[in-house]
């Protein structure tokens, strides 16, 4: 799968607002209302990610989420990312994210 174009890159951008481009990643970071909500999120997408064999670089502290996103294989954001960014933003929405 190709690295997006840079203007691949800045219409991504645009359809995923939460996000950013940092180096050769999508990162947003995400906050809940308590540490439940957070784990909550991280179990679901945990388990969307691995159904996709596409796995985010991520961190957490009690109610903050910090999400990277890149193909590692290319090492850049691809269509993969694009895609799993959605998913992340709705799993973020039914948890109540902040
Ligand atoms: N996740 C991400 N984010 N990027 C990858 O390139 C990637 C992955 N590669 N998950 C997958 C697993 C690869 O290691 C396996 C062998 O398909």
């Amino acid at each position: 799968m190709p690295k997006l174009n840079a203007e691949q890159l800045e219409k991504a951008r645009r359809d995923l607002p939460l996000w950013q481009v940092e180096g050769d990643s999508l990162f947003r970071e995400l906050v809940f209302p308590d540490f439940k909500h957070a784990f909550a999120f991280m179990t679901e997408v945990a388990g969307e990610a691995d159904r996709r064999d596409h796995h985010p670089d991520w961190s957490n502290v009690y109610d903050k989420v910090s999400v990277l996103l890149s193909t590692h294989d290319v090492g850049g954001v691809t269509e993969k990312d694009v895609a799993l960014a959605g998913f992340v933003d709705t799993a973020a929405s039914r948890n109540e994210v902040k």
